[in-house]
């Protein structure tokens, strides 16, 4: 049985991440089957609650007001559309919607107050609600946790030494500083990163050897993949190799053994043979939909009926919500 480490060395996970590519994935079987139920995988629903315009240079993304996407900037969506999309996902059997903003950080403003009366709401439905709303005060983190978010989601996107080839407008240890800002609370913590941005496998590794030693491990690790965004510096980066996320993800399903490992952007481009080894490395969990797209439409997502499909085909199932009491939520109802 391979324990839960906090003190991997990067030597370590370069081992691991370079270990012949049947054998690696026989390893990441392996662990996963000793932690997780390996038929089941958890199906999610992004909903982009407030689209373009953001202030941030993050080279890859379609949204960043620097560049000339066809990305335009719109309004924070109307609470009755969040739970409307959310209800149709639920019927589809999702049991997580993450709720998306194009902000820097959040402000306490009005706007705000709507994402956490989206929070609860969507909460009451009986769904696990993720929200990805850039950085965070300790202060936002509990009103969300008082909400009953489940989890907050805050990507490392790539190594240290990487990072500021990607994104000047904030560092390392801002993203640092909010994961902690939100581990000091209830809500659980998703963080991983994207592949094909020009990084090396020292820069994986790295990022990896990051995540593997928070203690605890996020509880949710994103491996998504480049979509190249017309408009964006990174338009033209080639495809990554379907073997390097296959190495990736086993690599972190060994490092995170009890993380959910999701198969984020860019699963829309890979085929179901491709997929089925992603999910035999270890990743447990899919995003789909029914407007083909992540959050914006430069990213394809597949729909929800082909992935009810493609689960039958391979044998897996849907895993149902994980409901869980805020502290806040739990003292309320204890006093009423
Ligand atoms: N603004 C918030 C933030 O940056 O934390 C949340 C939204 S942002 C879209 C969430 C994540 O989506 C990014 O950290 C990145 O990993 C991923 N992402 C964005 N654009 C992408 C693209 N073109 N291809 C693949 N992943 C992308
Ligand atoms: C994450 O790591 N991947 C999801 C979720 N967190 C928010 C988002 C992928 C976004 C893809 C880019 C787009 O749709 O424009
Ligand atoms: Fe803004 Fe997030 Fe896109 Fe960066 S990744 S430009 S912070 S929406």
């Amino acid at each position: 049985m391979v324990g839960i480490r906090y003190d991997w060395q990067e030597a370590e996970i370069r081992k691991i991440h370079n270990t012949p590519l049947l054998e690696l994935i026989y390893q990441a079987a392996s662990v996963h089957r000793q932690y997780h139920d390996s038929k089941k995988i958890q199906v999610c629903k992004l909903i982009s609650i407030k689209t373009g315009g953001c202030p941030e240079d993050c080279s890859y993304c379609a949204q960043s007001s620097r560049y000339k996407t066809e990305v335009k900037a719109e309004a924070l969506l109307e609470k009755n559309t969040v739970i409307n999309i959310a209800q149709t996902a639920k019927l589809k059997g999702v049991s997580r919607v993450c709720m998306g903003a194009a902000w820097r950080e959040v402000r306490d403003n009005s706007q705000f107050e709507t994402v956490l009366e989206m929070v609860q709401e969507v909460t009451a439905m009986g769904l696990e609600v993720c929200c990805t709303l850039g950085m965070l005060t300790a202060d936002q983190a509990q009103r969300l946790e008082a909400a009953g978010l489940y989890a907050y989601n805050h990507n490392l996107d790539t190594s240290r030494e990487h990072y500021s080839t990607i994104i000047s407008t904030r560092t390392y240890s801002d993203r640092l500083n909010t994961i902690d800002n939100v581990r000091q609370t209830n809500v659980t913590v998703c963080s991983g990163g994207i592949l094909g941005l020009g990084e090396t496998v020292d820069d994986r590794v790295g990022m990896l050897h990051t995540l593997a030693n928070l203690q605890p491990h996020p509880e949710s690790v994103p491996i998504n993949i480049l979509s190249q965004v017309p408009g964006t510096p990174l338009e033209d980066q080639p495809d990554v190799p379907i073997w390097d996320i296959v190495r990736m993800i086993a690599t972190t399903r060994i490092v995170m053994p009890t993380s959910d490992v999701r198969l984020s952007a860019g699963r829309a481009r890979l085929s179901q043979v491709e997929q089925a080894f992603c999910f035999m490395a270890g990743a447990n969990s899919i995003f789909s939909s029914d407007d083909n797209k992540m959050l914006t439409v430069t990213t394809p997502c597949p729909d929800y009926d082909a992935d009810q499909e493609m689960l039958n085909l391979l044998g897996l199932e849907m895993r149902p919500p994980i409901q869980k009491i805020s502290k806040q939520l739990s003292v309320s109802s204890y006093q009423t």
